[in-house]
């Protein structure tokens, strides 16, 4: 079959700039290694997130939690705590801590994951079904290991009559409508009174607690339902981070989860002056952009950031897919795109890695079973087995992760942050950090490329027929290996991949074809040959 070869434009971009990372280049992404255990992140810290550059993990949360049987137990019970003791289906607080000590002693931060809006569903009964054996008593509001009683709940100011929040946009009652979702019951979860100081007290000494462990910062989840004043005065009571491993004066770095897709009294700008904040819409129009749904097309992302109605770059923690969307939980919608879609979810990483807006961050996951039928749950997709939890064994604790001889995860473990694309493409991110967007080319359609100030290019086709094309690429001149196909061999003489040859006026030639496995080529300085 004939290849079509797409009109042919070129870009003559100027200006190259001369910064470059003083030392070495530190790490810029966070990879979330979604429900890990704690043995195997302390290995992944030292035999591979260190040597390629990742900044962060993410890890699930690590306090205790409700166990569900249902009959098997679903990843989301840790979004249900009944203590802040530190035993959870990652493993023991011992392990918790030997892990954050490795991680940080080879450079590699943990952001933990703490749910402090609320405690367990008021559904979820009384006993010691929970990971380290805590008593609880849901119906009653007890849980003594914190100590939490009926007093440190928002029942009273709730006034709903199912006491959840039913209505999050209700335009007309602006002040009612947010003041529902954030003193209401989140699907039946029982939620805190942050206003009172006990419960700012204990929520500030478990942060705390792992602050003195060792960790970087905090996701900090379901924010939307906290008002913006109590978290400011929690995130005020949290001590700087652990001098053994960071310098003095240093804060913990916060990023707070608010789903903000428009049309809510809630906007993610009201947490921005306290931290970062996720950034929803970037997953979704992206995918969007990808998917070439409804006309959008990669050229249209030479203005990608803030004229897109994104909040401003330096506020923003960007990902394409979370934990709840890639499976039909949270919001999204349908145009999220997940490792089950791998071609073009490596495309929109490479994009986001490539792309100066924000604080990155990658989905690592485990493949759930999705031979039922996927069913429309409010607008997204949701598939029906959404809520099965990570690849374990009988008695309902996790497996670990098992790592085969090519570098891919087993077991079920999908291990997106191992894919040589996206490791390659982390590596790209850290290289170009704090160079400017310059050199941008596009066909008007689904083929653009773009540089990062001297340090790196990346060629993208997403259209139907081969890309073809001269383009300037602000790079010295050299021979590159494009890290996409390939890499640089150890020895730094040798190409797995493409080799693309930048002339002196620091132009460069690129086919890319429409069929190829991965539709698109990346070179940086530290892919010089
Ligand atoms: C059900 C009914 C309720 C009923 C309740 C009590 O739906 O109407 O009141 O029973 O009988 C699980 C179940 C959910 C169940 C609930 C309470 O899925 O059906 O309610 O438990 O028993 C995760 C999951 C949720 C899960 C929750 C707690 O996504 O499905 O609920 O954990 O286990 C909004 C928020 C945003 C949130 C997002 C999912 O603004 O903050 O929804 N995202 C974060 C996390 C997410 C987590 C939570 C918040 C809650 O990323 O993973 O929810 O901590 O957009
Ligand atoms: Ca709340």
């Amino acid at each position: 079959m004939k290849a079509r070869w797409c009109l042919l434009a070129l870009g003559l971009g100027l200006g190259v700039s001369h910064y470059h990372c003083r030392t070495r280049c530190g790490g810029t992404s966070i990879v979330h290694l979604f429900e890990w255990p704690w043995r195997d992140i302390a290995e992944e810290c030292e035999n591979y997130l260190a040597p390629n550059g990742f900044a962060a993990v993410q890890i699930s949360p690590p306090s205790e939690n409700v166990v569900v049987t249902q009959p098997w137990r679903p990843w989301w019970e840790r979004y249900q705590p009944i203590s802040y003791k530190l035993c959870s289906r990652s493993g023991t607080e011992q392990e918790l801590r030997d892990m954050i000590s490795r991680c940080n002693k080879v450079g590699v931060k943990i952001y933990a994951d703490v749910v402090i809006n609320h405690m367990c569903s008021a559904s979820a009964g009384e006993g010691r079904r929970s990971t380290c054996g805590s008593y609880f008593n849901a119906r009653e509001e007890e849980f003594p290991s914190v100590p939490y009683s009926a007093s440190h709940f928002n029942d009273d100011k709730c006034t709903t009559a199912s006491g959840n929040i039913e209505n999050y946009q209700d335009i007309y009652q602006l002040t009612a409508s947010a003041a529902q979702v954030r003193d209401c019951r989140l699907v039946g979860l029982l939620d805190l009174a942050h206003r009172k100081e006990h419960v700012r007290e204990r929520v500030a000494g478990y942060m705390n607690t792992l602050v003195d462990m060792g960790v970087a910062g905090f996701r900090v989840d379901a924010c939307k339902h906290m008002w913006p004043e109590d978290l400011k005065a929690i995130y005020g009571r949290l001590h700087n981070l652990n001098t053994e491993w960071f310098p003095e004066g240093s804060k913990p770095f916060v990023y707070q989860e608010v789903i903000d897709l428009g049309g809510e009294p809630i906007k993610a700008s009201e947490y921005s002056r306290l931290g970062h904040v996720t950034e929803f819409k970037y997953g979704a129009k992206l995918g969007s952009v990808i998917r070439r749904w409804n006309g959008d097309k990669l050229a249209d992302l030479k203005t990608w950031g803030e004229s897109w109605g994104l909040m401003p770059s330096d506020q923003a923690l960007v990902f394409v897919d979370n934990h709840d969307n890639q499976r039909g939980h949270g919001a999204g919608g349908a145009s999220i795109l997940t490792f089950w879609e791998p071609r073009m979810y490596k495309m929109a990483v490479a994009f986001m890695l490539a792309h100066p807006y924000g604080v990155t961050r990658l989905m690592s996951s485990y493949r759930w079973d999705r031979s039922l039928v996927e069913g429309r749950v409010g607008g997204s997709c949701q598939d029906q087995n959404d809520w099965m939890g990570p690849p374990s064994y009988p008695d309902g604790s996790t497996k670990p992760v098992p790592i085969n001889p090519d570098g891919s995860c087993g077991e079920g473990w999908v291990c997106e942050h191992r894919w040589h694309q996206i490791r390659n493409m982390v590596m790209f991110r850290n290289v170009a950090h704090g160079q400017p967007l310059l050199n941008w080319w596009d066909n008007g359609g689904n083929q653009i490329a773009f540089g990062r100030g001297d340090r790196g290019f990346i060629v993208i086709n997403n259209d139907d027929c081969t890309l073809d094309a001269l383009l300037q690429t602000g790079m010295p001149a050299g021979s590159y290996c494009d890290v996409i196909s390939g890499q640089r061999t150890a020895a730094g003489m040798g190409c797995t991949g493409k080799r693309i040859t930048v002339g002196e006026d620091g132009r460069a030639h690129f086919t890319i074809k429409a069929t190829e496995q991965d539709p698109f080529v990346a070179i940086h300085a530290g892919s010089k040959l």
